[in-house]
């Protein structure tokens, strides 16, 4: 980067996160709360288990513990998804994945921004979990227009946002100043307005078709409706959280809690209910909306599409049956049968590991013909599990449903739209599974040429 005088993109990402959880604390005490919480909870984890902290440390994990967070907006239209993917890209964040959530009767569908290469992810992780509405999912036809005009009339992005994105495609980045001014125009994309753009009726219209289609349409901007810092011990966190005045979901998202952490695990506590003022004649009469929240995940190793495959069934599997009911019992009785510990996940390829030399041995053990799983055997070579970067979209699925009030059940028919999602983005989304894939490999490949020399 001196080479060029720009600020780096992992530089400028990292700022604006923490420039987000600064505006968010600001405007939803709660979260600062729950951040309170989970550093207490994560600095007793790591007292009371030193592999962990030595885990953590070696896979680059520890020092980003205290900065990572993930949030989530939701946009209304294509052309706000492309202008969001160019702002991301210059804060180093690619789209990663297709997460259709019609099946689970939410008119919208998404993508992960993300760092992708493992020195962005170890410098700082920033996730933003990007929904796009989808109209087409509206039944009726009137509503629908109505919406799309609210929305081609809208501006979300400030004229200097957009001028400063320019200039960085143009020239490849942005020199320091400029990028901390980026920072701040972004952020006002993101922040909360207590007036709707839209008077008491449309609002009510809007809400009726489904609440999250009032919460995309009515504003001036795509509030940041969540913000989510990584916890060590989610069941310690969740079970505090009343104590603090916190009112948490029942359920935790996600695979049951294992000796080994598998992908991840969610849980959020209710959206809060806020003032909003109306626009036109309704000014006077103000209402609330219903849409921030705030949540914790605990992050585990990636699984392979083989494991992948088998995570979705046995979460099938416990979902079935009896609602609600004993739903933990379930869950932890269908995971049973898939192993818990890293030897075995390894050697049956369900889970993603990177490799390294330990330092001991001679290097030239693989030489003289011995495999890898000797030299692991022997402690000449390491397999450190790599982490879950992404989302699950069935758990996505319930943290957005725990936030939508119970207005009754709603079914779309499940039809994903990912060529309709990338044509909105100007891109294609990546794939997670060959990300991880990719690291592995990279991994094993220069454990390979380490011995050669
Ligand atoms: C996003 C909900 C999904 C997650 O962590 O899976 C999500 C939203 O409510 O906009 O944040
Ligand atoms: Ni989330």
């Amino acid at each position: 980067m001196e080479t060029t005088g720009f600020a780096d993109g992992d530089e400028i990402r990292a700022r604006f996160s923490r420039r987000m959880s600064e505006m968010y604390r600001r405007e939803v005490p709660q979260y600062g709360a729950l951040l309170d919480l989970v550093a207490d909870v994560n600095a007793a984890a790591l007292q009371r288990d030193p592999a962990l902290r030595e885990h953590l440390a070696r896979a680059g994990e520890l020092e980003r513990l205290g900065v990572e967070r993930h949030g989530a907006i939701r946009l209304g239209s294509a052309g706000e998804l492309a202008t969001m993917r160019r702002i991301f890209a210059v804060m180093g964040m690619q789209p990663v994945g297709y997460y259709d959530l019609s099946v689970a009767g939410v008119p919208v569908h998404a993508t992960a921004f993300r760092p992708v290469d493992e020195k962005s992810l170890a410098r700082n992780p920033f996730r933003v979990f990007t929904s796009l509405l989808r109209l087409d999912l509206i039944g009726d036809a009137g509503l629908r227009k109505t919406a799309a005009e609210i929305l081609e009339r809208r501006r979300i992005f400030t004229p200097r946002l957009l001028a400063l994105v320019e200039r960085a495609e143009g020239q490849g980045g942005l020199a320091g100043a400029q990028a901390d001014e980026l920072v701040a125009e972004a952020l006002q994309t993101f922040r909360w307005h207590s007036a709707a753009t839209v008077d008491k009726s449309t609002y009510a219209r809007l809400h009726d078709a489904h609440r999250l289609v009032a919460d995309v349409v009515c504003f001036k901007g795509p509030h940041i409706n969540h913000l989510t810092p990584r916890t060590l011990d989610i069941d310690a966190v969740q079970a505090a959280m009343p104590a603090r005045g916190i009112a948490a979901k029942t359920v935790i998202e996600g695979p049951p809690p294992r000796k080994v952490a598998l992908l991840l695990r969610q849980t959020s506590f209710k959206a809060l209910e806020e003032r909003i003022a109306f626009a036109g004649e309704d000014v006077r009469a103000p209402g609330t909306h219903t849409a921030r929240f705030g949540e914790i995940e605990q992050r585990g190793v990636a699984l392979t599409r083989k494991g992948r495959a088998r995570y979705d069934a046995l979460l099938a599997r416990a979902r079935r049956g009896a609602s609600g009911q004993d739903y933990a019992g379930r869950l932890a009785g269908a995971f049973k049968d898939f192993p818990d510990d890293l030897s075995t996940l390894r050697r049956e390829g369900l889970a993603f590991f990177r490799y390294a030399r330990t330092g001991r041995g001679s290097r030239g053990a693989a030489a003289e013909g011995l495999s890898l799983e000797t030299q692991i055997e022997r402690g000449l070579v390491r397999a450190d599990p790599i982490v879950y970067e992404d989302f699950l979209p069935v758990s996505a699925a319930g943290i957005f449903q725990s936030n939508l009030g119970d207005a009754g059940p709603r079914s779309y028919a499940g039809n994903a739209a990912q060529a309709a999602f990338e044509q909105a983005l100007g891109a294609s989304v990546l794939d997670e599974i060959a990300l991880y894939e990719a690291a592995q490999t990279r991994s094993l490949d220069a454990l390979r040429a380490k011995v050669r020399q």
